[in-house]
């Protein structure tokens, strides 16, 4: 340690120490869990604020309904390298910082992967000390938090707002006009602290007259009508609820107009020349839910700033651009023409007018903003009217290109171009996984934590059996730590020794969550015929399902009876468990990936754009059994043939089968004697005896005879790639071996090199 960095921490042992003794008039170890977290916090936002914001000429403002933070205690320890320094201190008082991590509410601010992808990309952006801002909403209650009962998926408010957070009130506020109102919106700031870097700010914006109280104490339900009361309640648990697309909209353009007014404001507090904004800012446009930032920056420049509709178009199209996240038709927005003209008439001549030039120039429907329903296609507004267009894995672009979005792709190749997805080392590994950490760094120093290369260094000990061992102990130790927090939480007893199987993301049928469910019953069906594994298996999963979304409640129904019948069956429980973790979330992630051996991967290929939970898992020395679908396929050419499972019919048949509409499930099930009998087994005595029999007919006639997302397609192959990866497992030598080249080929995957992507090819700041 230097002399410098010894004197920072005497300095900050006193440093707390006052100031505990200020606040409280006590000492450290007189305190409570919750006014140390209190202490600790502002402790940190005064380093936080104390270092340097990133600066440059450009600015980045990335731009998303859903920003998926997470705690941020730990994070923001570990990004000012004080992590360690206040665990001692913590320790020589006999408190714990882990515990004290605990109290800390969990901001729900996103669904999935898109938010989560923000979130890893502020922390990349600060840390490469690059100018860039998020923009968002300050969603009070976020999405929901989800509770079991009955063996049955319940939505109840989550509260994460507190007294005193990471949030700072600013006194910047705005005008928001709608078709029917105006309302007030108020600027709220996260500091956002890189890894020994600068740092950069999290914007969200809140409206000013909202109103907790309408929500019914225990639900989520409120009156949709009374916008100034809830615009900024709710983040939308995805978009199958028809019922709340108005509110939708209301809250898009909010955000937008928000947005729109801060980055003009600090473009002019800079003096920069609005007609070269695309010189000073670049617009990330996270998925479409923030298109209308495009039609509403050319009005403002053609209604006060005085520029014609061809030079405001020409400077907005030279500053945006926008990432796809999802080739699912049903989640492209289209909305209503008729909505925009309630909720924001003033943009629908721009719209119009946008609509109208692409028109004008090409004949292909295709392409049109405005369909012949009066439906708005906002991806087509971003397409054409921003200058460049991602997918966030190389297969996805390559479908957005040579499928979903071929016809754009013919106008414009030069727009297109791939940029995978990445994860943010610090939280995925230096704050989620700290003893592997430790280890890495004892083998190949720190430097993988801002150079994630680095890692591949560990290679050369692939034949190192004592580093091999050490990394399986951390991975038991993780495991016995995530037993505790299942008994603790979930009230089930896991044996630590068995093989951790995990399945966490949204639950969605093309994530085929009803695939695995339909293993465990194969699985426990051997079992009750006498045929047992050689090893006990957990099966875990964790996923939340839009309220909305019948078919995907179904499946959580269906694997919380599972649970019950496995569990509590004493022939079968011995050699398998199965869990439904509640409330998935950021947090609870972070324990589950640690101490998981097999990650599964198993979307219909072609159907997920990229995952990043993939990604998660192999950092922290987990196996993908996987399609070949989304980052699965940059994962499987890094690590080779070797060290991942991969199973299914490829995307080019799975494309085929729906151009031709070939698939019938049906077929498969007659065709096969274990397919038919882990189908028939979700309407059988025992499984009606515990659950709900309109909800397992329901799903057992889907896939029967619908199955749009072909579950049954793949399941033999599932069934004997996930049998050869629990054979695999007990050749302890070769499995050792194929966790450390995973973690090993894992930084490819890091956000930086994303980030540094994203500006060499398309921010350029
Ligand atoms: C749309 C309209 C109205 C209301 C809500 C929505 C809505 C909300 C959230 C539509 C989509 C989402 C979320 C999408 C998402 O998380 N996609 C995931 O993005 C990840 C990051 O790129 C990918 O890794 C995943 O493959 C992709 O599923």
């Amino acid at each position: 340690m230097t002399l410098e960095r010894e004197i920072m921490e005497l300095k900050l042992e006193s440093q707390f120490e006052e100031l505990v003794q200020a606040m409280y008039g006590k000492a450290i170890e007189d305190c409570s869990n919750e006014e140390l977290y209190v202490a600790v916090l502002r402790l940190t936002k005064g380093m936080m604020h104390a270092t340097e914001p990133n600066e440059g000429p450009k600015k980045v403002f990335y731009i998303s309904a859903e920003f998926l933070i997470g705690k941020l205690l730990a994070n923001n320890l570990i990004n000012l390298g004080i992590y360690d320094k206040l665990n001692e201190v913590f320790d020589k008082h006999g408190k714990s910082l882990s515990a004290i991590e605990e109290i800390e509410p969990e901001p729900s601010l996103g669904n999935g992967g898109l938010g989560r992808l923000a979130a890893c990309f502020l922390d990349s952006i600060a840390t490469l000390g690059l100018p860039g801002d998020g923009i968002g909403l300050n969603y009070h209650f976020g999405l929901f938090k989800q509770v079991f009962k009955n063996h049955k998926q319940t939505a109840v408010q989550n509260e994460w707002l507190e007294k005193e957070g990471w949030l700072k009130k600013t006194d910047i506020t705005f005008d928001v006009h709608f078709g029917d109102r105006t309302v007030v919106s108020r600027l709220y700031d996260l500091d956002v602290v890189g890894y020994q870097s600068g740092t950069g700010q999290l914007h969200l914006f809140d409206i000013e007259s909202v109103d907790e109280s309408i929500v019914k104490e225990g639900t989520i339900d409120f009156d949709k009508e009374e916008i100034e009361k809830n615009l900024t309640l709710f983040l939308y648990p995805d978009d199958s609820d028809e019922a709340g697309n108005l509110l939708r909209i209301y809250q898009q353009y909010f955000m937008v107009s928000s947005g729109a007014q801060l980055i003009l404001k600090e473009l002019k507090e800079q003096k920069n020349d609005l007609r070269h904004m695309y010189d000073y800012a670049a617009i990330q446009i996270n998925d479409t839910h923030p298109t209308m930032i495009i039609p509403e920056l050319i009005r403002i420049l053609v209604e006060d700033k005085a520029f014609t509709m061809d030079e405001a178009i020409e400077v907005v199209s030279k500053t945006c651009a926008y990432t796809n996240h999802t080739i699912l038709a049903e989640a492209l927005e289209k909305w209503p023409l008729k909505y925009l003209e309630k909720v924001v008439p003033q943009l629908v001549p721009y719209i119009k007018e946008l609509d109208k030039r692409v028109r004008k120039k090409y004949k292909d429907e295709s392409v049109y903003i405005i369909d012949k329903d009066d439906r708005v296609h906002m991806a087509h507004i971003d397409i054409h009217y921003g200058y460049s267009v991602n997918g966030v894995a190389a297969i996805h672009t390559e479908i957005l290109k040579n499928t979903e979005l071929n016809s754009f792709y013919k106008i414009y190749p030069e727009k297109f171009n791939n940029k995978t997805n990445g994860i943010t080392f610090r939280r995925w590994l230096l704050s989620c996984n700290i003893p592997l950490a430790d280890l890495i760094s004892e083998k190949i120093g720190m430097g993988f934590a801002k150079n994630a290369d680095e890692l591949e260094k560990l290679l050369e000990y692939k034949d190192d059996q004592q580093f091999l061992d050490a990394i399986d102990a951390i991975k038991l130790e993780n495991k016995k730590a995530l037993a505790a927090v299942l008994k603790e939480k979930e009230g089930i007893e896991v044996d630590p020794s068995s093989i951790f199987d995990i399945q966490i993301k949204r639950l969605h049928e093309y994530k085929r969550q009803q695939m695995n469910a339909l293993y465990i019953i194969h699985k426990y069906l051997e079992i009750k015929g006498g045929k047992k594994p050689q090893r006990p298996i957990t099966f875990i999963f964790g996923a939340k399902a839009a309220p909305a979304y019948v078919i995907a409640q179904d499946i959580i129904h269906l694997i919380l009876c599972l649970s019950e019948l496995v569990n509590k069956d004493p022939d079968v429980s011995p050699y398998m468990k199965v869990i439904m973790v509640e409330n998935y979330n950021v947090s609870y992630a972070e324990k589950l990936i640690p101490a998981c051996d097999i990650s599964e991967q198993i979307s219909l290929a072609s159907k997920e754009a990229s995952g990043t939970g993939n990604m998660k898992f192999m950092l922290n020395g987990a196996i993908t059994l996987g399609t070949s679908d989304g980052a699965n396929v940059e994962i499987h050419e890094l690590v080779g043939d070797e060290n991942i499972y991969i199973f299914g019919e490829k995307s080019e048949t799975v494309i085929e089968h729906y151009a031709k509409a070939d698939y019938v499930s049906k077929d498969y099930y007659k065709k096969s004697p274990v397919i038919k009998q882990a189908v028939d087994f979700i309407i059988s005595k025992p499984l009606l005896a515990i659950g709900d029999k309109e909800n397992l007919n329901r799903l057992y006639k889907e896939l029967l005879n619908k199955d749009w997302f072909m579950t049954l397609l793949d399941l033999e192959d599932y069934i004997a790639c996930k049998d050869q990866a629990f054979a695999d497992y007990e050749d302890r030598a070769s499995w050792k071996k194929k966790m450390l080249v995973n973690i090993a080929k894992a930084g490819f995957f890091s956000s930086d090199r994303t980030i540094r992507q994203y500006n060499e090819e398309i921010w350029k700041l």
